[in-house]
């Protein structure tokens, strides 16, 4: 795709059809430059973080796949995520995790400050990143028997309420520095395996950890707090203790933001349903854009039917700026580049494909009792010029367009990702 005036030529045709039913397409890019899509950093080392060499254990997550490259520095991290981001279209935004602390020795997780974030709030500035947080309440000795904040022990509790506290600290900090609020998110692993007892011991001592965390009020211009559920992870089959409904509760009850990742489901269940549902209560939603397949969460985004359906959910129900589009996956088995690219993108064409959505006059055939004409129309518009708005998106922002990205990430992974060992 580097005939940029083919590009131009197939954008005037597909914005004619489009204005034939309604639909700005200038309207739409003018919008869709305005999204910001907080791309995660653990793609990059397959949730390994730089606290020690050994990486990802325990916490019911893995990473599979052993494709060679991947960043085992946080300098090797950020450049790239640098490539990554030089071809996706648009400001986007990084998310990091407390594990990618540069502490320069060691430094307990509830000991984490500010400071030990310098380089990345530093890095981010020069980019013009905005930048999301996260703790890490996993692949640590006090997360071993598969409970954190929830835990019996009071010792390992306290703990994690510490690192909790820590991590606010440190998420304010971000999101003073960079003029733009840090969603703070919490994930924790803590469940059992097999069939418990007591169900409800575990989910009371969370509710304390959690009260006792976000007991400080912050500014909520520089931080937003955020807590996510899980239907069940590897090793905590039976029982997880963070479940939805917990954590809907919680959001509810205390004004934090929910976290709706869309591999933590029951594989018949839609996040892009619960959207609206939750909407009604919540203030503000944290979205972790996944994709589950059979027992795994995390596969790379792609542009699939839910994917599409819960774009057209943020946008006909208004809920855009209302909604941190974050992205969470992982796998090792490709080029790491390619994959953020490929989801990213994926992600950013989902919003864009519902922004060229005719929703005023889809709305009034619903509205009129006409389900055959918006049916009809629905099938039809999937077969409208889409592509070539895309291309044209992509060229306008001076990213590659169509698959062109893929030579460029070829030749890093030549120059770059195959000196690593
Ligand atoms: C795990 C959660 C969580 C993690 C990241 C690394 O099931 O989805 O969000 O994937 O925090
Ligand atoms: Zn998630």
């Amino acid at each position: 795709m580097k005939n940029s005036k083919g590009i131009e030529q197939a954008y005037k045709l597909a914005q004619e059809r489009y204005a034939a039913l309604g639909v700005d397409t200038e309207k739409a890019l003018d919008r869709l430059g305005t999204i910001a899509i907080s791309m995660h950093c653990w793609q990059g080392d397959d949730v390994g973080g730089f606290e020690s060499a050994a990486g990802l254990s325990g916490g019911g997550i893995m990473a599979t796949g052993a494709y060679p490259g991947k960043a085992r520095t946080a300098d090797e991290l950020r450049a790239d995520v640098e490539k990554a981001l030089s071809l996706i279209p648009g400001k986007h935004r990084l998310n990091l995790h407390a594990m990618y602390a540069e502490t320069g020795g060691k430094v307990e997780r509830n000991e984490l400050e500010p400071k030990h974030f310098a380089s990345w709030v530093q890095w981010a500035k020069a980019n013009g990143l905005g930048m999301d947080f996260n703790g890490t309440y996993f692949s640590h000795s006090k997360a071993a028997d598969g409970f954190t904040l929830a835990s019996a022990d009071e010792g390992i509790r306290r703990f994690w309420v510490e690192h909790g506290i820590a991590c606010r600290k440190i998420g304010a900090h971000m999101g003073k520095e960079l003029g733009t609020p840090c969603v703070t998110n919490t994930w924790i692993p803590d469940g059992y395996k097999d069939i418990p007892v007591d169900r409800q011991g575990p989910r009371t001592r969370l509710k304390k950890s959690l009260d006792e965390m976000l007991a400080r009020p912050m500014n909520r211009r520089h931080l937003l707090d955020a807590v996510e559920g899980k239907l069940f992870g590897l090793g905590s089959e039976s029982y997880v203790v963070g479940s939805h409904e917990f954590y809907l509760g919680y959001a509810v009850a205390n004004k934090v933001l929910l976290c709706l990742d869309m591999g933590h489901f029951h594989p018949t269940e839609v996040v892009s349903d619960k959207i609206s549902a939750v909407m009604t209560f919540v203030d503000e939603l944290l979205l972790h854009v996944s994709r589950g397949v059979r027992w795994d969460s995390d596969h790379v985004v792609i542009l699939s039917d839910e994917l599409a359906a819960l774009a057209q959910e943020l946008v006909r129900g208004n809920y855009l700026d209302r909604t941190h589009i974050g992205l969470d996956f992982f796998d090792a088995s490709i080029n790491r580049i390619a994959a953020w690219v490929i989801g990213t993108r994926c992600m950013i064409k989902a919003v864009l494909l519902a922004l060229l959505e005719p929703t005023a006059r889809l709305r009034q055939m619903e509205a009129e009792g006409d389900l055959t004409a918006r049916l009809a129309t629905l099938e039809e518009l999937k077969t409208l010029p889409f592509g070539a708005v895309w291309n044209y998106y992509c060229t306008r922002a001076n990213v590659p367009a169509g698959d062109a990205w893929l030579a460029e990430v070829k030749v890093y992974e030549k120059n770059v990702l195959r000196n690593r060992s």
